[in-house]
């Protein structure tokens, strides 16, 4: 028999994973000494058992015969893949486009399966990367219990990140786990990864030899994208941030297995995707709440088969929100401009890590939103959160516009931006009184002359 070395164990006289016509057998050698590179082809003699090879003899092929074999694994490979048909989840033009992509990163993960590939996996801290993830590690699971493969499931890891960002450390951190391993890994980043803060710390991933997988939605910077293998981005085909990685993962996954929606609608509802279904989930909620533990992902998915557990979560989430409303409502200050009413409040006071700052400057704002033109700006030394009704924005306030005007005065802004009625920046050391004085000024001669009330 001949096959293809894909994997081998450290050791001097190694065991190998053969990619070969049977598929990928594990080849021991006790009456044999052998020891050949992942890659190589060779010529193996023995009784095979099952799934393993009792190797009497393995050899190097000539590079005349290599030549052939290389065709023959290619054939021995394509048999291996398992695709599917699927229909896009939402009515989106890009998921359609997408189609092809999605086959591609599906057979990126299943050719990894096939060959022995550690899958090393990064995903955004909120309840879209979560679920992207677990998009991912059942696509995994499911083929290699349909394709009968050897892939010991020790090869996927998923690691939660504490960033949107990919950076040296986490490359670092990423090189650790992969020194346990005989050969190179493929590495997927979900819901974060592609923007230009990640360049450098991609650029070093691709020098170790690695392969790069993205699934994203956020902002992409081309020199980012391209030193991906595979890159799942919606706006290279004419798609925006609506389509949500979770919504993607699903259609990946697709590709391979019946996977569960659910997942997808939580994410959508958790990223306020436009597709989201009008129905109210808490799964979003809490997996939000849950990320702040860092739980490995069998305990997210625990989680979300379980009702009761998401039913306790959640009630302990709405609690604390209900508390961070009451407190933050006791502790603004309001001022009236012409018929606007700006409620400041100052979010230094914000120890814990729920609800998030955003949260409470939101939860405030949802709370007297409904009593006429309002905006709600949250701030700290670091930052500012901008919140705005109906009202506000038809007195003439644009949050994201202001901050670029804010941004044409050097040395306040340090980075910000969002939409006309949510949004957020931040601020350079020591400048939150020049920026909170701007506002005011800008309030008065956009809203009319302020009063406190
Ligand atoms: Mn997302």
């Amino acid at each position: 028999m001949i096959g293809q070395v894909v994997y081998k164990s450290f050791s001097t006289n190694p065991d190998y994973f053969v990619l070969c016509e049977k598929g990928v057998v594990r080849v021991v050698q006790r009456e044999t000494t052998s020891d050949h590179e992942i890659g190589e082809f060779v010529q193996l003699h023995g009784a095979l058992k099952r799934n393993v090879l009792y190797a009497s003899s393995v050899e190097l092929l000539s590079d005349e015969k290599e030549r052939e074999a290389q065709k023959e694994a290619a054939v021995w490979t394509e048999a291996l893949l398992i695709g599917r048909d699927f229909d896009a989840l939402v009515e989106a033009p890009a998921l359609e486009k997408m189609k092809p992509v999605f086959r591609q990163a599906a057979e990126a993960l299943e050719r990894a399966v096939i060959g022995m590939q550690p899958i090393l996996v990064r995903f955004d801290e909120d309840a879209d990367g979560i679920t992207s993830a677990l998009y991912l590690q059942s696509l995994v699971e499911h083929y290699i219990e349909k394709s009968g493969l050897p892939y010991p499931h020790s090869f996927f890891k998923a690691f939660q990140s504490e960033a949107p960002i990919f950076e040296k450390k986490h490359l670092q951190h990423l090189e650790a786990v992969a020194s346990d391993f005989a050969r190179e890994p493929l590495v997927v980043l979900l819901d974060h990864g592609g923007n230009e803060e990640s360049f450098p710390a991609l650029k070093a991933a691709k020098a170790l030899g690695w392969d790069l997988m993205l699934v994203d939605h956020h902002p992409p910077f081309q020199d980012s994208l391209a030193l991906f293998d595979v890159a799942v981005h919606p706006a290279q085909h004419g798609g925006s941030s609506a389509e949500n990685t979770g919504l993607l993962m699903y259609h990946v996954a697709s590709a391979v297995f019946a996977a569960p929606a659910s997942w997808a609608h939580f994410a959508m509802q958790g990223d306020r995707s436009p597709y989201a279904l009008k129905k109210f989930f808490k799964e979003p909620i809490v997996l939000d709440y849950a990320s702040l533990q860092n739980w490995p992902l069998k305990k997210y998915r625990a989680l979300l088969s379980d009702k009761n557990q998401v039913d306790v979560l959640y009630q302990r989430c709405l609690r604390l929100r209900e508390e961070s409303v009451r407190e933050a409502f006791k502790r603004r200050n309001v001022q009236l401009f012409g018929s606007v009413n700006v409620q400041w409040l100052d979010i230094s006071y914000l120890k814990s890590d729920y609800p998030p700052k955003g949260g409470v400057v939101q939860g405030l704002h949802e709370h007297v939103e409904n009593e006429g033109p309002l905006v709600t700006v949250g701030f700290d030394k670091e930052r500012v959160i901008f919140r705005a009704n109906a009202g506000a924005e038809e007195a003439g306030f644009k949050a994201n516009a202001w901050i670029s005007d804010l941004k044409k005065r050097p040395g306040i802004v340090a980075s910000g931006g969002g939409h006309a009625r949510a949004a957020s920046m931040r601020l350079k050391p020591g400048k939150l009184n020049a920026a909170r004085s701007w506002l005011e000024e800008r309030f008065k001669k956009v809203f009319g002359p302020g009063s406190q009330s």
